[in-house]
């Protein structure tokens, strides 16, 4: 037997952590992995790993991992080979949208579309050719108001500014929980050491959550804040800064300030103190702390972003560092410059071209809000859903009322599923096409390149060959689109593998030939444990993408919000509130059939606060009820004082009890799922994007 030793990327998370990954080869050929440890001598993650780490070897021998296509007849999965998947899937699209027209087959990609970089060339090749506005993401249970954000502000939704967490003196933190996540919409990897850096050099770390978390755990300043609350916050801290003339210049062009500012004015303190739960001398001293740090900055993430008033709450964390001056300044918030640039090369993106059928729910870059997913199958009428492809996504798990969509696969005349397991979604699906793993692919993350709080890159080979009669994803999408334009009689045009396209937007890009970097696909081989480019800068006056060519501080979208949240009447005693959370060891809903990493302490159970559960004469540890609009689920609950009273915390991604799966260990787990709790109907007013925390909830005994 031989050894190899490899480096590597982890692109399971946002952190992209290097990895030294060990394969031994045994004599008959036979390779498998026999170590995953951090790669001390990544510049980027400098030897960090998290526990999840070894599942990309548990993924790799995984006997529940599908690896040929099946088809589903009855109740029985076949094997079939690619051929005859490719013909079947271009056969049974073509005859949906022939008799129903081109929206009549919708799309939904997962959240891995976006962490394996054939998913992200070559998707598009296929599902282009489909020309159908029922197109949905998990973009919407997460951050689309980011990028509308960012769209509507600076001209481009992925412009989107990153804190920079290596040169801050004060970190505002609200609805991001890095500790456990390891950072998102901000990859920064080892952030746990960053925060140390950050305090020993006096600086201070403030963490606005409705739950103690880890991160709240190690922070100068946790403020329990009721869930949805934090628009109301915000408002109010701009209120503070106009009103105690804390607000600084920027160096940015920008207009709207003035109308801004005015819009400010009927969000005091002492107001919004009664929407959000802080005492409005705790909101101005937070106000006049950020105002005194030399460098701060505001960061908002999912617990924002996945509330009734995400948009709304992403503008005002963007304006917080705008009129302190800390947007696009070192220490505050910057936007990086990837060396494949991803903005440089789009369009800025466009909004509310087109609504969904039922709800007239806004597209944001060609997506619809995946609220409105199982209305569009269920509801009858020209238009109506009748087929779906899945790709690399679970949205029974993931989405709200995921029961309802659940009950509305079912009814599909044909699914499609380019996915690695047969699992809640899946199971209703016609035809899965199981593609390579990690380990098995090239990779190179242009998604969190671009996310990154240091301008790094590095190009990841497979570092297992692929198995004879094994598809990559991008040559799924290719076989899906030969056959699909054969069948439509569509004109394909011939694309370049991912490796190449890269190879040609790293060459052509502002590191490329024509710069000293002279990056290429060969020149990233030199640097097998990643290469550096050096910390974010300002750069944004050249790059904004407005028409104005200036920053929009007012956009009028969001200054129509704000009597929305002026109208927002104050919380009902008694009311739960139900919010999320997640843990080091688990990543959405597709890792619970690693034995290695379920194993342990539960993680499943729905935390409450003790004078929520005396006031229900409930014990802790006990089976519980919980309800909502739409749905019930049974859970253990867990007493604890993390979570503020009135306020209950599930994890989403739990819940493997269906019938019909191949999820053996996750299937053994205890857990119900969070989204048979959520509510399609609750969403952020302006984008659509799902409120998945602070759904009203009745707690009792099961
Ligand atoms: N209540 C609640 N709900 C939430 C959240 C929450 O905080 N609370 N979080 C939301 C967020 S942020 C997200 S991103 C979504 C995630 O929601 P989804 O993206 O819908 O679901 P995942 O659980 O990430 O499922 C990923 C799927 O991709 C498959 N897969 C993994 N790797 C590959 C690959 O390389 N190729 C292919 N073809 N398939 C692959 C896995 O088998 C799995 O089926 O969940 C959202 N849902
Ligand atoms: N271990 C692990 N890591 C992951 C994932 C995972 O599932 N597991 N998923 C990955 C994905 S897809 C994503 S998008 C990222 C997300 O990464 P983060 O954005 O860090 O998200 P969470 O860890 O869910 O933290 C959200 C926090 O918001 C709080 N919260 C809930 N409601 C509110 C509210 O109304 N106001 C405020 N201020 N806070 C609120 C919750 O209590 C929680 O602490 O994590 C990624 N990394
Ligand atoms: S934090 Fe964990 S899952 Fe995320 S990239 Fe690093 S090792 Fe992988
Ligand atoms: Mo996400």
């Amino acid at each position: 037997m031989t050894k190899t030793l490899h480096h590597r990327a982890c692109h399971l998370c946002e952190a992209i952590c290097g990895l030294n990954i060990e394969v031994s080869h045994e004599a008959d050929g036979r390779a498998r992995i026999s170590s995953i440890k951090g790669d001390p001598q990544d510049p980027f993650s400098r030897g960090h790993i998290c526990p999840k780490a070894v599942a990309l070897q548990d993924i790799q021998e995984d006997p529940d991992r599908l690896r040929q296509p099946h088809r589903r007849i009855g109740g029985q999965w076949l094997p079939i080979g690619w051929d005859e998947a490719f013909e079947l899937a271009a056969e049974q699209l073509w005859k949906v949208q022939q008799a129903h027209g081109r929206n009549a087959v919708a799309v939904y990609q997962g959240n891995p579309s976006v962490h394996n970089y054939g998913l992200m060339t070559h998707s598009n090749y296929f599902l282009g050719l489909l020309k159908t506005h029922n197109r949905f993401s998990a973009t919407s249970v997460d951050q689309l108001p980011q990028h509308l954000t960012s769209h509507l502000m600076y001209g481009h939704g992925l412009l989107l500014p990153i804190p920079d967490i290596d040169h801050t003196d004060f970190m505002l933190i609200l609805g991001a929980n890095p500790l456990a996540s390891n950072g998102s919409i901000m990859t920064v990897p080892d952030v746990q050491a960053r925060f140390k850096a950050l305090k020993g050099r006096g600086g201070r770390l403030v963490v606005v959550d409705p739950r103690r978390s880890e991160t709240a755990a190690i922070a100068d300043q946790h403020l329990f804040i009721r869930p949805g609350g934090d628009a109301a916050l915000l408002a109010a801290l701009l209120h503070t800064l106009f009103a105690e003339g804390l607000a600084r210049g920027s160096h940015l062009p920008v207009n709207g300030l003035e109308q801004a500012r005015e819009a400010m004015a009927p969000f005091d303190a002492e107001a919004m103190s009664v929407l959000c739960g802080i005492p409005g001398e705790d909101i101005r001293q937070l106000a006049r702390d950020f105002a005194a740090a030399d460098k701060a900055v505001c960061y908002g993430r999912m617990g924002v972003s996945t509330q009734a008033f995400g948009s709304l709450c992403h503008w005002l964390v963007q304006l917080i560092n705008l009129v302190t001056g800390n947007l696009d300044r070192e220490g505050g918030a910057l936007c990086t410059e990837p060396a494949v640039d991803l903005v440089g090369t789009t369009s800025g993106g466009h909004f509310n071209q087109w609504q969904s059928r039922v709800s007239a729910l806004p597209e944001y870059g060609g997506e619809l809000p995946v609220s409105a997913l199982a209305e569009e199958i269920l509801e009858p009428g020209e238009g109506q859903v009748r087929a779906l492809i899945t790709v690399a996504g679970n949205p029974v798990l993931s989405t709200p009322n995921g029961r309802q969509l659940d009950e509305a696969l079912a009814n599909l005349d044909f699914m499609l599923s380019i996915d690695l397991y047969l699992n809640e979604t899946t199971r209703h699906a016609d035809l899965i096409l199981p593609s390579t793993s990690a380990l098995e692919n090239d990779h190179y993350d242009s998604t969190f390149n671009l996310l990154a709080v240091r301008n790094v890159t590095r190009f990841n080979r497979a570092i297992l060959a692929k198995p004879e009669g094994a598809l990559h994803d991008w040559e799924i999408f290719v076989g899906l689109a030969k056959a699909f334009a054969a069948r439509a009689q569509l004109e394909l045009k011939a694309m370049l593998p991912p490796a190449q396209m890269i190879d040609l937007a790293l060459r052509k890009g502002p590191r490329g030939e024509a710069s000293s970097w002279a990056l290429s696909l060969q020149a990233l081989d030199q640097h097998p444990h990643g290469l550096d480019l050096g910390p974010l800068r300002p750069s944004l006056t050249g790059r904004l993408r407005t028409a104005s060519q200036a920053v929009e501080a007012a956009p009028a979208l969001l200054l129509a919000d704000l009597q929305r949240l002026a109208r927002q009447l104050p919380p009902e005693p008694d009311q739960l509130l139900l919010i999320g959370r997640r843990h080091v060891r688990s990543n959405n809903s597709w890792m619970h059939n690693y034995q290695r990493l379920v194993k342990g302490k539960p993680r499943h159970q729905l935390l409450m606060h003790p004078d929520d559960l005396n006031q229900r004469q409930l014990q802790d540890g006990q089976m519980v009820r919980v309800r909502s609009r739409t749905g019930v689920l049974e859970v253990e609950v867990q007493s604890s004082d993390e979570v503020m009273p009135g306020v209950v915390s599930l994890p989403h991604g739990y819940g493997h009890s269906r019938h019909g799966i191949r999820l053996q260990v996750a299937q053994a787990q205890p857990g119900a799922s969070a989204n048979d709790l959520t509510d399609e109907c609750l969403r952020d007013a302006v984008s659509g994007n799902a409120a998945l925390n602070g759904v009203p909830v009745q707690v009792g005994a099961a």
